[in-house]
């Protein structure tokens, strides 16, 4: 059926989209002001123990979920954790992981580079920060009948989710941290997933400790990063 809110291809319906657009002066303005918005962002590793509703994860999550994926597959899985039993068991087992890779997997470059970081192998944020969020890849999916479908684009699908997520919570006036223990394989273990699926990214959540201190750290400046080709 052809329509003026809808449209068919390939034997699959297509629904009319809009978008508010703006003018040039609007467009300038709010490209500034987001950037600004989201320049105040950053990597908190102390967080308060004041809880956070459920329902703001979940909102968390939908905002992530929006984001683009190959063939649209949205090859994630994002497990929520605020029981107190599991986060221990977390911390317990990054911990484990963390302290072989600080005294024996990283090399001394790599520990110098992360100096200004104030990184070290105890993670006490895994158990103070009201949620943690696991975010699961799935390089492949099941089909009814069992077999296997690997997915497209997984990495790239699952880093523009967590880019996403991150902005979202960053949204809501609260703090996360871009944690990697690795291996992370004991992720999906204490969470009972199945097996297409590989931790991919933890993310702490929650209101920053008062006071707070972060690194001084600069931003490239945009002639450091950037050629127009114009
Ligand atoms: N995963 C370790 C080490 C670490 C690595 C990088 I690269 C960082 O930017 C920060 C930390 C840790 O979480 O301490």
């Amino acid at each position: 059926m052809e329509s003026l809110n809808e449209t068919n291809i390939n034997g699959h319906r297509h629904v009319s989209y809009h978008l508010d657009t703006f003018s040039k002066k609007e467009l300038i303005q709010k490209s500034e002001s987001f950037y600004k918005w989201l320049d105040k962002r950053r990597s908190v590793r102390e967080f308060s123990d004041q809880d956070i509703p459920k329902e703001v994860i979940e909102n968390l999550i939908k905002s992530a979920s929006t984001a683009p994926s190959g063939a649209h597959k949205q090859p994630w899985t994002f497990c929520a954790v605020s029981n107190p039993l599991l986060k221990t068991r977390i911390r317990k087992e990054a911990e484990i992981e963390e302290k072989e890779s600080y005294e024996n997997r990283m090399s001394e470059r790599w520990k110098k580079d992360l100096e200004p970081l104030a990184t070290d192998m105890h993670k006490p944020f895994l158990e103070v920060a009201p949620w943690l969020i696991i975010v699961f890849k799935k390089a492949y999916d099941f089909d009814k009948d069992g077999n296997k479908h690997n997915n497209y684009y997984v990495n790239e699908s699952i880093g523009i989710a967590c880019g996403m997520l991150i902005s979202a919570i960053h949204n809501a006036g609260l703090v996360t941290l871009t944690h990697t223990p690795s291996p992370m394989n004991f992720l999906a273990k204490i969470l009972d997933r199945p097996s297409n699926e590989r931790a991919f990214l933890l993310l702490p959540v929650g209101y920053p400790k008062i006071p707070t201190f972060v690194p001084d750290l600069k931003r490239k400046e945009l002639d450091e990063m950037t050629t127009f080709y114009e």
